[in-house]
């Protein structure tokens, strides 16, 4: 029988996948990386037992984490990544042509070149692009240390856990405080909300004392089990949620970007939360 690969997010249930080949694997020191071949899914890399991202269906997250900020905010030049090793957000953000530069702080150099080597689609180029600035650290200390502003900061973080756990902490999101520029939007990943509900609850805690809005917006992602992903969304800025589909579109039509999940509709549409998740931001 063909090895299996087992994630092991949750206790007493999880997805399991054919391995048609084990591409690469390694403790990275950070973590466990593994690359490995699905009949369904094409390359897919999981890191510390958790899938991370898969050939196809990574472009429903990538697009929901980048399009939603980047055409709420509607006019952002600076933008700073968080994780996102495997270059999937930086692709979409670079797809942005008002964007000037783009500085992403990843803390593992080796899953930025191992994704480069065997996800080659989810880069696609965007590590060569001058625009891009890459810096290996941790994402905590940058943002509490630089003097840089950003418009829009997008956290790509593995679950808090392991090396993502410190991106859940006030003391991270005080350090996006502090990085903000004004009229600026933080969004990061937060979890499938049905299974991690504790995650709505103590992120929208800690963001709400920093920031005149903390909520959520979704997307399902299928590799992502369990439901709905809840993206969490921080600003100072109460009217970048509330655009119109008609504004948004009019953002969307005038960059030229394709998308093959993110449209203006569903953009406006992902801020209407289910009255579980509703429940969990007490
Ligand atoms: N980072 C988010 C993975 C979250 C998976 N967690 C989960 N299923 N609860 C993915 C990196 C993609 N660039």
């Amino acid at each position: 029988m063909a090895d299996t690969y087992l994630e092991t997010l949750y206790p007493t249930w999880g997805q399991q996948f054919v391995m048609d080949e084990v591409l690469f694997e390694v403790d990275t020191g950070h973590q466990h990386l593994i690359i490995f071949k699905n009949g369904q899914w094409g390359t897919v890399m999981a890191l510390d037992g958790v899938i991370q991202t898969t050939e196809k269906d990574e472009f429903i997250y990538h697009e929901m984490m980048t399009h939603v900020p980047m055409l709420a905010h509607g006019n952002a030049k600076k933008v700073l990544i968080i994780g996102g090793g495997d270059g999937g957000i930086l692709r979409e953000v670079l797809k942005h042509e008002g964007v000037e530069s783009v500085t992403q702080v990843e803390i593992d150099q080796q899953v930025i070149d191992m994704c480069v080597q065997y996800l080659p689609n989810h880069s696609a180029g965007a590590y060569d692009n001058p625009k891009a600035n890459i810096v290996i650290a941790d994402g905590v200390d940058f943002v509490n240390e630089c003097t840089e502003k950003f418009d829009v900061i997008i956290s790509d973080s593995t679950d808090p856990m392991g090396p993502g756990e410190v991106l859940f902490t006030s003391r991270f999101y005080q350090g996006i405080k502090n990085c903000l520029n004004e009229g600026g939007v933080f969004v990061a990943q937060n979890g499938v909300s049905f299974m991690q509900t504790d995650e709505v609850t103590t992120t929208f805690k800690r963001l709400s004392p920093l920031f005149e809005e903390a909520s959520f917006y979704s997307g399902a992602v299928p590799t992502y089990v369990g439901g709905i992903m809840t993206f969490a969304w921080a600003t100072d800025d109460l009217s970048l949620k509330l655009q119109s589909v008609d504004v948004i579109r009019g953002r969307f039509e005038a960059s030229g970007i394709q998308t093959r999940f993110y449209t203006p509709e569903l953009h406006v549409g992902s801020f209407a939360l289910p009255q579980y998740v509703q429940d969990a931001m007490a």
